[in-house]
């Protein structure tokens, strides 16, 4: 009798988890299921997450970017998510000729501004790479957004530039003061940008201490520290560094995210919401995906007692709902 009334109790308490698991639906990785989506930023406004992404054109196997425009995705429990379309492009720029690659978007003043890399209409301002990095700016995160002053902030003819001037990533700090880091290529560049948003103010640094430096660079900061997140090697891990001033200099803390498969970028943001943090990339883990045909995946970051960051792990159910 004991026996079987155990046995009962344990096929409950199994059905009972079994129905809870059930009821908690998660994200899923990839999250956007189509289109291709690559090179998240992210950013919190009204208590909604808001995510900003590139789109990979490319049709299957065929090799290089084809990327003409940015997407606007969001969401308040993490399982929902609006797509708000394709609400910047390369046309919206009159300097720009094409490749859309990976922005970044940030909140100031009330207005939300989008700075993005693509390659320079003009010749002569084509020295190196020829990408250029401009701003386009809204109202709203979701846009419509427009480009506020009719040229690139940066291009390769700009003092101290990198050959390959992608990958921006600004960070409005405490005090108010803007920083415009940018890099590729194993070179990263930071400068001082003027309250406006859209005029640089100084000179452009270089910035030390990031090993195994490759790409994307992407600010945030818990408490008082600053942590730089970067895209290291190539194929890229994701690598971090810690500072107590935005200005450095920065430590190198090592790994935090192992290359993937099928895609030599993953492209990392980092964002606090509603209590949580989470660690947006790209993988090429669609059916149809590959190097040039990318997706975002979200997962949870976690942060140990001394504030360094715990190694991700990746998931294929993604992220739980939140309130
Ligand atoms: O998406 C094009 C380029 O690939 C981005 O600018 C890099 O960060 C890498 O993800």
């Amino acid at each position: 009798m004991l026996k079987t009334l155990k046995l009962i109790g344990a096929v409950v308490f199994t059905l009972a988890l079994m129905s809870c698991n059930q009821e908690t639906p998660y994200s899923g990785n990839p999250v956007f299921k189509s289109p291709f989506t690559a090179d998240p930023s992210a950013l919190v406004h009204n208590d909604t997450l808001y995510i900003f992404t590139g789109s990979d054109e490319q049709a299957e196997n065929v090799d290089g970017f084809l990327m003409s425009r940015w997407y606007v995705f969001s969401t308040t429990d993490m399982v929902n998510w609006t797509n708000h379309g394709a609400v910047l492009s390369v046309n919206d720029f009159e300097w720009a000729a094409h490749n859309a690659f990976a922005g970044h978007a940030v909140e100031n003043h009330g207005k939300f501004w989008w700075y993005v890399p693509m390659v320079h209409k003009d010749s002569t301002a084509r020295v190196h790479e020829g990408f250029a990095m401009g701003v386009a700016v809204a109202d709203h995160p979701a846009g419509p957004y427009t480009d506020p002053i009719g040229d690139p902030l940066i291009t390769d003819t700009t003092a101290n530039s990198i050959p390959l001037n992608i990958d921006p990533a600004v960070y409005v700090d405490d005090d108010g003061q803007v920083y415009f880091f940018w890099g590729s290529w194993n070179e990263v560049r930071m400068v001082k940008m003027k309250d406006n948003m859209m005029e640089l103010d100084g000179p452009v640094q270089n910035v030390e201490g990031l090993t195994n430096f490759f790409e994307a660079p992407y600010v945030h900061k818990r408490g008082d520290t600053y942590y730089m997140t970067y895209a290291a090697g190539y194929p890229s891990r994701t690598e971090y560094a810690t500072s107590k001033s935005i200005n450095g200099p920065w430590e190198y803390q090592g790994v935090i995210h192992d290359t993937i498969p099928n895609s030599p970028t993953n492209h990392q943001a980092i964002v606090h919401f509603k209590g949580h943090d989470y660690f947006i990339y790209h993988t090429a883990g669609l059916p149809n995906g590959g190097p040039y045909r990318r997706s975002v995946c979200i997962d949870k970051l976690e942060y140990d007692e001394n504030g360094l960051i715990k190694k991700v792990v990746r998931t294929d159910i993604g992220v739980p709902m939140i309130d």
